[in-house]
């Protein structure tokens, strides 16, 4: 693919000291040197579905127990996974830009608590989080730390598709501790088809309107509405510099490309 976007990372260097508000934007790229699988990789499959296929409000509702097993799988990757050098190198920038009255955001599509494990403090979860239930019946969101994250759980969610699936009944599934609730919990995400939290949406919009830099580090821009937002910010004619191990396609939108695993190249632009 040919591009005009610039790789001249002591240009960079320059804009980057000079910038009062970066926004970041990340996606699974930026958690694979981790060892979180990315979606559109080799790891976007479990058991014989596509994320595509279970990561969906009618897959819960239709089996809420394969969507669970999915899901506490999910939940021991992250658990077990550590920030990397692009995680801290992010989270190095941003406290040294506010001991200067300057700041940073960081707006990731990433279910994983990798940046705030690794000390970011401004970070919104666009996609929710993998460490939340929310009730469907009352709504009422929770962290939850426990793993699994109730005892029918247990020794289940192999993403090998020789192993059966565990079919738990739906009233030993995780259920809602408000009193009188008892409803059925999810994974506090947000699937396919479904709508991002607006009022999340607003703060994003805001932190858009305000960067004077924009960086846009491991995602496939190709899930909406974030595959926008680097687009957005570069027509305002704000620089935006994408960290990926290839181009994408939003890359001609943007003033830069750094090809290359982020591990590598994120630390080096934020020296
Ligand atoms: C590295 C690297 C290294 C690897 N270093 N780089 C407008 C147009 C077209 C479609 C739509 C649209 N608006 C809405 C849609 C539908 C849909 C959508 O976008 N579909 C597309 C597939 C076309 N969007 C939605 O459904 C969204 N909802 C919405 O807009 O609501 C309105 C609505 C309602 C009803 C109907 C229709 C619209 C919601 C999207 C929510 C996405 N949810 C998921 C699952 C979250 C829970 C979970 O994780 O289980 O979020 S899907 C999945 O994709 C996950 C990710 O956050 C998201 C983005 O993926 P990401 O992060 O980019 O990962 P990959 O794997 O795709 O890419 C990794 C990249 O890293 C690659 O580029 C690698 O090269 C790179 N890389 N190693 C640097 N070391
Ligand atoms: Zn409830």
């Amino acid at each position: 693919t040919t591009t005009s976007a610039k790789s001249d990372m002591k240009e960079f260097l320059e804009v980057v000291s000079k910038a009062k508000h970066i926004a970041v934007i990340t996606g699974a790229g930026v958690s694979a040197e981790s060892g979180v699988p990315t979606f559109k990789g080799d790891g976007g499959q479990w058991k014989t579905w596509q994320y595509q296929d279970i990561a969906t409000p009618e897959a819960f509702s239709r089996n809420p127990s394969r969507v669970w097993e999915f899901y506490h799988h999910r939940r021991h990757l992250v658990l077990t996974q550590k920030p990397n050098a692009a995680h801290l190198a992010l989270a190095e920038c941003e406290k040294r830009m506010r001991k200067q009255g300057r700041s940073m955001v960081i707006i990731t599509q990433n279910i994983d608590d990798l940046h705030r494990q690794a000390g970011s403090k401004h970070v919104l979860n666009i996609h929710g989080s993998v460490m939340e239930t929310r009730c469907v019946s009352c709504g009422d969101i929770a962290v939850n730390h426990q793993h699994p994250v109730c005892a029918s759980l247990e020794g289940t969610g192999s993403p090998d598709p020789e192993i059966p699936e565990a079919q738990i009944p739906v009233d030993q599934l995780p259920r809602c501790e408000q009193s009188d609730c008892r409803g059925l919990l999810r994974p506090n995400v947000v699937f396919f088809g479904e709508t991002l939290d607006s009022h999340l949406l607003t703060k994003v919009e805001k932190e858009l309107d305000i960067c004077d830099l924009c960086l846009v580090v491991g995602t496939s821009s190709i899930v909406y509405p974030a595959a926008m937002f680097g687009p957005q910010v570069a027509s305002r004619g704000v620089p935006v510099a994408e960290f990926n191990m290839a181009t994408t396609p939003k890359t001609e939108y943007f003033t830069y490309h750094f090809q290359g695993p982020c591990g590598s190249t994120v630390p080096l632009a934020l020296a």
